[in-house]
């Protein structure tokens, strides 16, 4: 029954964890209207005749029907669209939350590209490699204009919008090579910013990973690059430890020590959870979000941070979930900041 419909639909094979789920959705709904709109037609068609003028100038009967009758038809219609809506928002919430395993993957969008950065230090360009009954989490964004990350045969689409951050996963359980589609239109070349999602088998997985791993090295002229290693460098250069610690000391801004994945309460009275995309606004607009028992002190970053530095920094983040509390530099108190002027990250 799937297939049948499937074909009959031309949709493509249904390649992740939830491609079924949403198809089966897409079915029930085109199949219901499809039958709403035939049983219309069909009724509209039989008043036609049977109510026909039979006498020139003959007026037809006004029918009333009972407000009851009225309100269970309008109801029962509504409570079928509320239900479709209600099994779409429960897989909407299901494909935007990604489990706690979920291996992540950076994406960017770029006219007319798409970049993929790996928690090693790996990146690829317009293929994006992953492991098959592995859920991998990608946290896009683009570079330049609104991107939209399309992979048809994993039913999985996102938007992507320059400045800001999303995570979406899934998880591939066919293995092979899938399309990758921009769907926005996003300029003079769109319909070619095309790539390949790589699904390998656990075997060849590690065979890819083993091989990139050397070239990379010998690219790098030895040793594999890490991409919380890398982070560490960044905001080293970038004086982000003018004013953090990650060794669970506050300083002018909150330690990154067990930061990722925390529950961080804002002045606004809000608390939101430090995820990779709030981490990135955390940079891009510190304003917006200011922790709690802080100072708006922190410059934005905007167009100050390359795609991979941003990366990199959220992964050097994250690395640091479960460091220890144990403050390994003695830091000078910090002086009280007369007027709010944020200072500025050496170049
Ligand atoms: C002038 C000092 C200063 C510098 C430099 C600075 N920050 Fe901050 N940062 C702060 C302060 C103060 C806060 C807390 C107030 C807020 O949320 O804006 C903060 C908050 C943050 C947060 C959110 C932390 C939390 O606990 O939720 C992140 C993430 C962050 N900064 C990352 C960075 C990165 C990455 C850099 C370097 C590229 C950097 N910061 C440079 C002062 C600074
Ligand atoms: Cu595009």
């Amino acid at each position: 029954m799937n297939d049948l419909l499937r074909t009959l639909l031309a949709l493509p094979l249904q390649a992740s964890t939830y491609a079924r789920a949403v198809d089966t959705l897409h079915y029930v709904v085109i199949g219901v209207t499809m039958a709403g709109a035939t049983f219309v037609f069909l009724l509209a068609l039989y008043f036609l005749v049977r109510h026909r003028q039979k006498v020139p100038g003959e007026i037809t009967a006004r029918i009333v029907t009972s407000a009851s009758h009225e309100a269970f038809i309008a109801g029962s219609i509504l409570a079928l669209f509320l239900a479709f809506w209600v099994v779409g928002s429960i897989q909407y919430d299901h494909m935007m939350t990604p489990p706690d395993d979920a291996m992540p993957v950076y994406v960017s969008g770029k006219q007319w590209m798409w970049k993929f950065a790996y928690a090693d230090g790996r990146e690829t360009m317009d293929e994006l490699v992953v492991p098959i009954h592995k859920p991998i989490k990608l946290v896009m964004t683009s570079r330049d204009v609104i991107h939209s990350f399309y992979v048809p045969a994993f039913r999985m689409k996102h938007d992507v919008v320059p400045g800001r951050y999303y995570t979406a996963w899934f998880e591939a359980t066919v293995a092979g090579d899938f399309p990758i589609e921009c769907a926005e239109y996003c300029g003079i070349s769109h319909s070619r910013m095309l790539g390949t999602v790589r699904v390998l088998g656990d075997e060849d997985y590690r065979r890819w990973l083993d091989d990139s791993r050397l070239r990379s090295a010998t690219a790098a002229g030895g040793g594999e690059a890490d991409l919380a290693v890398l982070g560490r460098t960044v905001a080293a250069e970038r004086a982000c430890f003018n004013c953090h610690t990650f060794d669970g000391q506050p300083h002018i801004g909150p330690t990154w020590a067990r930061l990722y994945e925390s529950r961080v309460p804002l002045t606004d009275g809000r608390t939101i959870v430090a995820d990779e995309a709030y981490l990135t606004r955390s940079m891009m607009d510190p304003q917006v979000e200011v922790v709690a028992g802080f100072k708006p002190v922190m410059p934005s970053y905007r167009g100050l941070l390359p795609e991979p530095e941003v990366a990199a920094l959220v992964e050097f983040i994250r690395s640091l979930r479960n460091a220890p509390f144990a403050p390994t530099v003695d830091l000078p108190r910090v002086a009280p900041l007369s007027s709010g002027r944020p200072q500025e990250p050496r170049p």
